[in-house]
């Protein structure tokens, strides 16, 4: 079976993609180590020096994933600053700031680097559209599932394999996989 190491703190996005490789034929094994975080708008440059940086620190072939939440009506908070938000504020915070708004438009964006000792990262993206729910709903996922509404259900009231099938995550997982192939 071909292993690819997966180099991230959140448990949450490993079990996710650990169980969407499974599928694949994929073994996916966690390097806790983490990576400096690059101060960028966008994900995709974060995610590439963040994999460059990891695979020439372990000298392995490696992949990361820099993921965020885009709320339309705050401009696109937390983006690129949702871990300091999700640590901070909390989903609690999120619901706070939107209680008065009425646009609940939000995506999930999901960006997946790969990167070999030697050369350059490759990056893969994903999003999936949603809105943000009134209170939080379900104790599934984890992050900001609770209060991410896809079309009447949040992620946080979905199992593993629902929210597997939908995912900004799956869906870069779907291009990383078929350019790995
Ligand atoms: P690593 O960088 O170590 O992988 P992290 O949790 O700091 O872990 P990010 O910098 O990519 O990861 O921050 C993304 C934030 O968005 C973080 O707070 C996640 O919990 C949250 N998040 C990402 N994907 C999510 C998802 O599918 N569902 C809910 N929240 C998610």
């Amino acid at each position: 079976m071909r292993k690819i190491v997966f180099v991230t703190t959140n448990n949450g996005k490993f079990h996710e993609v650990k169980k969407i490789f499974e599928t694949k034929n994929l073994e996916v094994l966690q390097n806790k180590d983490g990576y400096p975080e690059l101060q960028h708008d966008d994900l995709e440059p974060i995610a590439a020096y963040g994999a460059k940086w990891a695979a020439e620190k372990l000298k392995l072939p490696v992949m990361v994933d820099d993921s965020g939440l885009f709320i339309e009506a705050l401009s696109g908070f937390p983006g690129p600053y949702s871990s300091f938000v999700e640590k901070h504020l909390g989903n609690h915070g999120i619901l706070k700031l939107m209680s008065e708004v009425k646009n609940r438009a939000a995506f999930f964006k999901s960006v997946i680097g790969y990167c070999e000792p030697g050369i350059e990262a490759t990056v893969f993206t994903g999003t999936v559209e949603g809105t943000i729910s009134y209170e939080k709903r379900g104790t599934e996922g984890f992050g900001f599932d609770p209060i991410f509404d896809y079309n009447g259900v949040t992620f946080g009231e979905m199992n593993d394999d629902d929210k597997n099938k939908v995912s900004h995550r799956r869906k870069a997982l779907d291009k990383f996989y078929e350019w790995l192939d």
